[in-house]
C-alpha cells in the first residue's frame, strides 16, 4: 500500500456493484481526483466468490455474509477496482466515504449523498494501511497492473 504516512501511501477503493449500476463510478472518480489523489490502477472485475470471500474474510461469521457474497460476485454488474495514492489517503478516503451504514454518513459524504441502505452501501474503502495491503495484493495481484506516474501539477497539492 505504498509508504505508510507518506505521499506515496495507497488505498483501496471499489465501487460495488450497486454503485456501477446507479452510474457513481464518475462521482467517485471526480471526488478523488478533485482531492488532489492520484489514480494508479483501475479495473473493472467480476470477483470469483473466493475472491470476494478472501476481501470480507472478517465478516465470515456475520449474518449477511452470504448475501454480500452474492451480491458482489453475481455479476449483474462490476466491481470498479481502483488504487488510490496520496497523503493520508488511507484515512481521507473512509472519511470522504462515510460510515457503513448511510443513514448514518454524514451529509457532504459519498455514503450520505447517493445511499441509504447499508447492504447497497455504493463503495469500499480499505480501514487501514494492513486492510490496504492485503486488499490491493488480492484485487492487483499481478505485475504491471498499478503505475507509478507523476500527476502533473501535484507540486501545487503535495
Ligand atoms: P466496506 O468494507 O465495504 O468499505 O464497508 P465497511 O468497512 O464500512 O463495513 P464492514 O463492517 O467491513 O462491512 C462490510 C460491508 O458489509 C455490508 N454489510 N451489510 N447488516 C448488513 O446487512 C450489513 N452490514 C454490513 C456492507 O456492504 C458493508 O460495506
Amino acid at each position: 500500500a505504498g509508504v505508510k504516512g507518506t505521499e506515496t501511501e495507497r488505498t483501496f477503493i471499489a465501487v460495488k456493484p450497486d454503485g456501477v449500476h446507479r452510474g457513481l463510478v464518475h462521482k467517485v472518480i471526480e471526488r478523488f481526483e478533485n482531492r488532489g489523489y492520484k489514480l494508479v490502477g483501475l479495473k473493472a472485475v467480476v470477483p470469483s466468490r473466493q475472491l470476494t470471500e478472501e476481501h470480507y474474510a472478517d465478516l465470515k461469521s456475520k449474518p449477511f455474509f452470504k448475501g454480500l457474497v452474492d451480491y458482489m460476485s453475481n455479476g449483474e454488474a462490476p466491481v470498479i477496482a481502483m488504487v488510490w495514492e496520496g497523503p493520508d489517503v488511507i484515512k481521507q478516503g473512509r472519511a470522504m466515504i462515510g460510515a457503513t451504514n448511510p443513514l448514518q454518513s454524514a451529509p457532504g459524504t459519498i455514503r450520505g449523498e447517493y445511499c441509504v441502505s447499508v447492504g447497497r452501501n455504493a463503495i469500499h474503502g480499505s480501514d487501514s494501511f494492513e486492510s490496504a495491503e492485503k486488499e490491493i495484493s488480492l484485487w492487483f495481484g499481478k505485475a504491471g497492473e498499478l503505475i507509478d506516474w507523476k500527476r502533473s501539477g501535484s507540486e501545487w497539492v503535495i
